[in-house]
């Protein structure tokens, strides 16, 4: 892929980023006049079976005083530039495990067999989450997104999702896997968009089957969590860590509906190295494939930016100063503090503390402007 980002040509960052963040750096970073050319699929939002879509409680007034109190100033295209920066020195983050690269072709070929796919997003991370290959896998298959662990973002991050996929014209539904909220508006939405299946088959003097839905998604985003909140039952493994569900397996809800849940598929190279680190922050990826101590680091350089964080709170939890430039230094700061200078320890907890949502229940993308 190349990109042409304020008329320099810059294939190394192109290859790196994906449709979405090109978009979001070109359209911060350049004059409009400026050109940016991307010559590689597109990432999944804009091939998505229009459908509707819509905001949380259904207030659209809500939602304008909602961000109006969120500081507008922040710019996240300035922390995604930042963020492509400070990956590149690190190690490339890749996972590809054997159970993943085993299901990854009986996926495809089931896929070919459903009414219709549901997509779960870690809704931290909608476009980390979203699969390269998702759009060609799934063509014109009916699909519904699914931005799972909306209990783990701010009200005004789920506003700006809902606004943004409600803007592109695509279903989504927010859910919490855990307690089980969204679960009932998703088998619905599933029913109703497969239902013409069985009229169809009424026609020809069939007799009606279960519409057929298939879960996929990236590691630990809730797939597996989300059967079991809707069956009432705990039909399907599931763990907080990634690479639970290792095999294929249907499961019959009611008479009418069955749902496939499937191991968390990842491509086999991960070109976005932001997203990577983002995938490690949020332990949708397995953990030894990166370094602990690096996306801690990271992560108090994000969060240090981030307005709803920033170093005070980093300052109020450990007591560390810090202007959020060097963040190998906070961890070992925080190393010596507690640990006994075990910078791995030090970066565990800073990792495990923001996956408890103790610096605030915070997404860590926004949307495309
Ligand atoms: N806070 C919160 N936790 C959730 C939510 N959904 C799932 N979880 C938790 O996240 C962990 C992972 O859930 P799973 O259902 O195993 O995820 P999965 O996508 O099936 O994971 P793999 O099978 O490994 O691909 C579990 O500990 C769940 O309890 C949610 O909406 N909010
Ligand atoms: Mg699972």
């Amino acid at each position: 892929m190349t990109a042409q980002l304020c008329g320099l040509w810059l294939d190394s960052l192109a290859g790196t980023l994906t449709g979405e963040s090109l978009h979001r750096l070109s359209s911060r970073h350049c004059p409009p006049s400026a050109s940016l050319t991307v010559a590689r699929q597109s990432t999944s939002s804009s091939s998505i079976q229009i459908v509707g879509g819509g905001f949380y409680g259904n207030e659209r007034s809500k939602l304008s005083s909602t961000l109006e109190s969120v500081p507008e100033e922040f710019d996240w295209i300035d922390l995604e530039a930042d963020l492509y920066h400070w990956t590149k020195t690190l190690r490339p983050v890749q996972w590809y495990p054997g159970h993943v690269a085993k299901t990854e072709k009986e996926l495809k070929d089931q896929l070919k067999l459903m009414d219709v796919v549901i997509e779960v997003r870690d809704a931290r991370i909608p476009m980390s989450t979203s699969h390269p290959q998702m759009d060609s896998w799934l063509g014109n298959r009916k699909r519904i997104i699914v931005l799972n662990r909306e209990d783990m973002i701010s009200t005004a991050d789920r506003n700006t999702w809902a606004s943004y996929y409600a803007r592109q014209g695509t279903r989504v539904v927010f859910s919490n896997g855990k307690l089980g909220m969204g679960t009932l508006k998703l088998s619905r939405l599933a029913k109703s968009l497969a239902g013409g299946v069985n009229e169809k088959r009424r026609a020809k003097g069939l007799l009606p089957r279960p519409v057929r839905a298939g879960i996929v998604g990236y590691p630990n985003v809730g797939k597996s969590s989300l059967i079991n909140r809707l069956l009432k039952r705990r039909m399907c493994p599931a763990a907080p860590r990634p690479g639970v569900t290792r095999e294929l397996k249907w499961v019959r809800f009611g008479t009418d509906l069955e749902f496939l849940d499937s191991p968390g598929i990842i491509p086999m190279r991960i070109n976005d190295q932001s997203a990577a680190i983002k995938l490690a922050i949020c332990d949708d990826i397995g953990e030894r494939s990166y370094d602990v101590s690096d996306v801690a680091a990271i992560l108090v350089q994000m969060l240090s930016r981030l307005p709803t964080v920033g170093n005070k709170a980093l300052h109020d939890r450990y007591k560390i100063d810090t202007d959020g430039r060097v963040g190998q230094i906070f961890v070992q700061k925080l190393a010596l503090q507690l640990f006994n200078g075990d910078s791995h320890q030090a970066a565990f907890r800073i990792l495990s503390d923001f996956r408890k949502g103790r610096f605030g229940w915070v997404a860590l993308e926004r949307p495309p402007k």
